[in-house]
């Protein structure tokens, strides 16, 4: 198998009560499962796109031959997206962990960029709030400014000539409604609202340093 479902660095009831354990069974489980499955049968034989870090095969997706390109666009994207949002959650108000604020040189930035902390999350959940159907809201680098933008389905800001400007995201915010719906249903906002508790603002800063 080329891709691998990797573990979760955490147990499922480990965000409760912002995020559910039943969510977060059937999101990893079944759903990230699901894309790696369909990604590895969409690439089987094919060893140049096996052998293909995951970040490579989203910023190459316009050179995947086109007969299996917009399986490998959603799959692709699915287990790239969903790898870099579990490792962005941690349990809330753990040393280390979850929510508050970010510091140093990403909280500088934030507040350059965006105002303030507060305005920052106020834009991000707004992209979240206003992506029509699924999709994602993303905190990323472009030409060493901070920026927030949305992609639909499972597309993401790597995935050059897919999104009208590509960056580097740092941070992707899941507004599927697998990701919130049996505990917050049609509530959206609510689960933007509670996801901020579980953010993990050292892992953000740390990719952050990378790209700087
Ligand atoms: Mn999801």
């Amino acid at each position: 198998m080329a891709f691998k479902l990797p573990d979760l660095p955490y147990k499922y009831d480990a965000l409760e009560p912002h995020i559910d354990a039943k969510t977060m069974e059937i999101h990893h489980g079944k759903h990230h499962g699901a894309y790696v499955t369909n990604l590895n049968k969409a690439i089987e034989g094919k060893p140049d796109l096996e052998k293909m870090p995951i970040e490579e095969l989203c910023r190459k997706i316009e050179k995947v031959p086109q007969d299996i390109r917009t399986v490998v666009r959603n799959n692709g994207g699915g287990h790239y997206n969903h790898s870099m949002f579990w490792t962005a959650m941690a349990p809330a108000g753990t040393k280390g962990g979850g929510g508050g604020m970010p510091t140093g040189a990403l909280l500088e930035a934030i507040k350059k960029t965006f105002g303030s902390f507060d305005q920052f999350k106020a834009q991000l959940g707004d992209a979240g709030i206003k992506r029509f159907g699924s999709g994602w809201a993303w905190l990323g680098v472009a030409n060493g400014k901070l920026v927030i933008a949305s992609t639909p389905n499972q597309d993401n800001p790597l995935m050059k000539g897919v999104v009208e400007n590509a960056f580097e995201p740092i941070l992707g915010l899941d507004v599927w409604e697998h990701a919130y719906y049996l505990k917050y249903q049609n509530r959206r906002p609510d689960y933007i609202t509670e996801w901020w508790n579980v953010v993990k603002w050292p892992e953000i800063e740390a990719r952050y340093a990378k790209l700087m």
